[in-house]
């Protein structure tokens, strides 16, 4: 059961939310959780489209008519105030996932990352700001709430322990950089104007609808063509699995009760090496290892993600999904569902794949076991 279904008999705090980037993995589980609760809360999705971005994500929304109705999708960028301000207008809170979100992409092309996770936020934040002014005036009830979806990356590499909310941020990416330079600007936000502003920090995230580019998605379609999967360097970097939707529920949780300026620590519980999940998922397809092939490593990889999820917990969240039960889940809908995966790894994602694994690939060797 998700966190939005568990919280599906209390009344919801916010009745109309504008969500951005509700066409991607984790801001469209989020829609799908929060429309199936079925509580009156009317969603206005604000997505660019970009390639990572999917209609079909949303379409067991559009769907069913009593969903349909409280829903609307608007195709827009969140760095254009034109877009943004009538719809943030409109809002009781604004939950931010848009983002660019691959590492690998924001190594080879750095510029989108800036636009989208640092000028978006700010151009988000702005329509806010306008709308507490309008709040002050007396033209609307109260200003809306924004929540920032943020990434555990943003701690950098964790060595040993686990990262609380008031560590140091040393983002070593394009990707985590842009994301904390996100995340900063909201909480100044908070602190310069007042706005109420909650941050979530999450684990490295799975699940049904994740765009095949990252680790598990790229793993498990690959195995089932029987193609290479390219584990980077020695496969033992680790990080934090979270089911997508935990993730979700935790966002809402974290919604309804977060403090404002609070950042929350999203958890996983399931701490994994790369080369335990790559073993992991080829069990649960029936696939050899042979598959597995060691390339070269990505630039300034991040060895360790491991988060503190107390101050979460004492919240009232915690994760449910152990990563076994939502990785066998996660592999049967890949397996169920080739029709959503098999379009999008033709086209743009074919060049992508070859600018980033052709090489890799060609000076490969046989992963040892
Ligand atoms: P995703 O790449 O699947 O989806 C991103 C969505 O944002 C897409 O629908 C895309 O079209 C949209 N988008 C991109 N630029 C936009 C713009 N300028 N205007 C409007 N829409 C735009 O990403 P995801 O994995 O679902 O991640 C969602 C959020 O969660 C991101 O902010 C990411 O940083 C964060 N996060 C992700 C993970 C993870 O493991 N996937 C973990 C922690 C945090
Ligand atoms: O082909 C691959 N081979 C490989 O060994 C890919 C795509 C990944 N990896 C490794 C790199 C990482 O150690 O697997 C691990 C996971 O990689 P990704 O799926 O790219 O995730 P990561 O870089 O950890 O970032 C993810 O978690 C935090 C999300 O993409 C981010 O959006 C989120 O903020």
């Amino acid at each position: 059961m998700t966190e939005a279904s568990r919280s599906s008999n209390s009344e919801p705090r916010f009745r109309r939310l504008l969500v951005t980037g509700g066409a991607g993995f984790i801001g469209s589980c989020f829609v799908r959780d929060v429309m199936a609760r079925r509580d009156g809360t009317s969603i206005a999705v604000l997505d660019k489209l970009t390639y990572a971005g999917n209609l079909a994500n949303l379409a067991p929304v559009e769907a069913d008519s009593e969903q349909a109705a409280r829903f609307r999708f608007v195709h827009g960028d969140i760095a254009d105030p034109a877009v943004v301000a009538p719809l943030v207008a409109e809002a009781d809170a604004i939950v931010n996932f848009a983002a660019e979100s691959h590492v690998d992409r924001s190594i080879l092309e750095p510029v989108d990352f800036l636009r989208t996770d640092v000028v978006g936020v700010q151009v988000l934040l702005e329509a806010c700001r306008a709308e507490q002014q309008r709040s002050a005036a007396g033209e609307r009830p109260a200003a809306p709430r924004f929540l920032q979806v943020s990434t555990d990356e943003v701690y950098g590499s964790v060595e040993t322990g686990a990262s609380r909310e008031d560590d140091r941020l040393e983002p070593r990416s394009p990707y985590s950089a842009a994301k904390a330079a996100g995340e900063l600007l909201a909480h100044s936000y908070f602190v310069t104007y007042g706005l109420d502003v909650v941050v979530t920090r999450g684990s490295n995230t799975y699940g049904p609808y994740h765009y095949p580019e990252k680790l598990i998605p790229l793993f498990v379609t690959n195995a089932i063509d029987d193609q290479e999967l390219p584990l980077y360097g020695d496969g033992l970097q680790r990080r934090d699995w979270l089911f997508v939707a935990d993730h979700a529920g935790a966002i809402w949780h974290v919604l309804e009760h977060g403090a404002p300026g609070e950042i929350y620590n999203v958890r996983g519980g399931n701490e994994r090496t790369n080369r335990e999940v790559v073993t992991t998922l080829l069990e649960q397809l029936d696939k050899p290892w042979s598959l597995v092939r060691r390339v070269q490593d990505r630039p300034g990889h991040d060895r360790r993600y491991a988060l503190d999820g107390s101050k979460l917990a004492a919240l009232g969240w915690t994760s449910a999904v152990t990563f076994e039960t939502g990785l066998a889940e996660t592999v049967r809908w890949y397996c169920e569902n080739e029709s959503w995966w098999r379009p999008i790894k033709s086209g743009e994602f074919e060049s992508y794949y070859r600018r980033q694994y052709g090489a890799r690939l060609a000076g490969s060797s046989e992963a040892a076991r």
